[in-house]
Parts: structure tokens; sequence; C-alpha cells
């Protein structure tokens, strides 16, 4: 048999669970889950390997009317998965309103890539329902196929894995056959320390903090690694920091915890809190942390 490779992007609006069938789909928590929007900032390739097969996943931040410049970064990461696609997973769930008419569904329309709709969360749903939304979608997307789906449930995952196999192109790997991700450790490092901060901080923190790995040390028998969490003001230092430093301490002791579930290491971490003015709509900064400009 021939070798098949290929890119397989998932898109959608925000928490639709593009990020939790990354995982699913890859077996490793790569992406960072959370019940907030714009949860995913970045572009997060999930790679995975069998002898015949090397397929390239990327799970993209949701798609959103840009505010500010990072959010306009995001944006394009969503809209350049629809052009560099072999498949395009073009996810929706059982509750998010259907925009007929958003330019993004448009572009969906447009590709001539196939597309896999996902309709998400039926964990949530009932057979009438799903059935109605099912019809809806056959409308809106003649030409995609329909995956009702549970992500979190893992219900009907094999199903489309084993269909994205069959629509791969026959293509020699694009990356090592033994790579996960295209991404470094400390990527996934400062994923983990956001996540817990969307988790604990309340309504414009999570969307005001950028983190940076600065050092990683590997030793024998422990990582130490020292992280800056950059607000975009001065008081939200204070709000991340909390009443004698108890809210920095949790979420450091809970970070900690779960980069030491991802190396399999123990690990020594360090936060600190800067304050990086309005970083969001800066070029240069948005450039250091990783973001396409
Ligand atoms: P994303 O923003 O599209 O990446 O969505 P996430 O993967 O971050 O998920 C958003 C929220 O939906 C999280 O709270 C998930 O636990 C939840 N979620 C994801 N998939 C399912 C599913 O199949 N069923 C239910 N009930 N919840 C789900
Ligand atoms: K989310
Ligand atoms: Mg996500």
């Amino acid at each position: 048999m021939k070798h098949k490779a290929g890119f397989v992007n998932i898109v959608g609006n925000p928490n639709v669970g593009k990020s939790t069938l990354t995982n699913k789909l890859v077996g490793e928590r790569l992406s960072i889950i959370t019940s907030k929007a714009q949860t995913t900032r970045h572009r997060i390739l999930g790679i995975v390997n069998e002898e015949n097969y090397q397929i390239v996943f990327s799970d993209t931040p949701g798609v959103l009317k840009p505010n500010y410049k990072l959010q306009e970064s995001m944006l394009r990461f969503s809209k350049t998965a629809l052009q560099d696609a072999d498949v395009i997973i073009y996810m929706t769930d059982v509750v998010e309103k259907m925009d007929k008419n958003s330019d993004f569904l448009n572009s969906v329309r447009k590709t001539d890539s196939p597309v896999i709709l996902v309709i998400n969360k039926i964990d949530e749903s009932n057979p009438e329902q799903l059935d109605g939304l099912v019809s809806k979608w056959k409308e809106e997307l003649p030409k995609a196929e329909i995956f009702p789906m549970s992500a979190l449930r893992g219900f009907n995952t094999d199903n489309l894995m084993k269909r994205i196999k069959e629509l791969l192109p026959e293509c020699d790997p694009y990356y090592d056959k033994d790579a996960l991700t295209d991404k470094p450790t400390r990527f996934f490092v400062s994923e983990i320390i956001r996540e817990k901060i969307l988790l604990y901080y309340q309504k414009e923190i999570p969307y005001s903090v950028e983190i940076e790995v600065e050092e990683f040390k590997e030793g024998p028998q422990r990582v130490d690694i020292r992280a800056i969490i950059h607000v975009a003001r001065d008081s939200q230092k204070g709000i991340i920091i909390g009443h004698q430093g108890n809210a920095l301490k949790k979420t450091g002791t809970e970070a900690r915890k779960d980069i030491e579930k991802f190396l399999d290491k123990k690990v020594f971490l360090q936060l600190y809190v800067k304050v990086n003015k309005d970083w969001r709509d800066k070029d240069n900064s948005l450039r250091n942390f990783g973001y396409e400009q």
C-alpha cells in the first residue's frame, strides 16, 4: 500500500468543541480546553502517525469579529486553514445558532477540498432535534458529508477517523514519522499556564494575558521553569497576584501539576507578573509572542 498523508484542518465558531476533537483524534492533550471562547489563540498541529499514514490535524482559534490586533491574527490562522487543507472539518454543535450568511461559511462553501461537517455535542440533544439540524445543514452545505458526534464522549470519532483516511491523498510524509506536533515543549507549558488563568480569573483578565516561558532547564531529576505572565494594564497585575499572593500561588500549583503530567517529570515552576501596556495591539509584542503579523 502506498503512503498517504495530508492536512486535516478543523474550523468553526468558538466553543463548538474543536480542541476537544483535536485532542481526541490525536490522542494527546495538545490543545487547552475551557468553556470560554478564545481559549485557542494559535493554530496547533497534532500529528497522527501510522505505518501507512501521516495525518496532520490543525486546531484553530474560533472564527470571530476582531476587536484588536491579536484577534486579527487569530482570525487569519482560521482563514489560512481553509486554504491549505486536504480535508476541512467544519464543526458546529447542537446549540449554536446557524448564521447562513457568515463570510466564513461562504468561504467553506467555495473551497475545492472535501468538507466534513461535524455536528458536535449530540449528547446534549435528542433524535428529533438532531434530524432537524442535519436537514438544515444539508441545505447549507450540500456537498459536505455530515457526522453527528460527541467529541467529549468519543461517540462517532472512530468513523470520522476512518473516513479521513479514505479521503487523504497518496503522499510522502510532511513531518518526521515520530513527530507529534510542530510546536516546541515551551509552547505547551505556556498554554497549560494560560489554561489555569482562563479557569481561575474572571472577565477580561484571561483575554489580557500572555505567557512567556523565559527559562526551561531540564535536569536529570527535575525541570526548572520560569515564566512571565504579561498583562496589559497595571490594575491587572494586582488581580493576577491576588490577596497575599494566593491567586498566583493557586495558578502556579495547578499549572505545575499539569506540566508534570505533560512532561512526565518533576517540575519547579516560578511565575512572575509583568505589565506590558496594551500588548494585544502592539505589532512587536505580538511578533515576539509568536503571532504572525
Ligand atoms: P473550541 O473553542 O471549539 O476549541 O471548544 P472546546 O474544545 O474548548 O470546548 C468548549 C466546551 O465544550 C468545553 O467546555 C468542552 O468540554 C465542551 N464540549 C466539547 N465537546 C463536547 C461534547 O461532545 N459534548 C458536550 N456536552 N460538551 C462538549
Ligand atoms: K473554548
Ligand atoms: Mg479551541
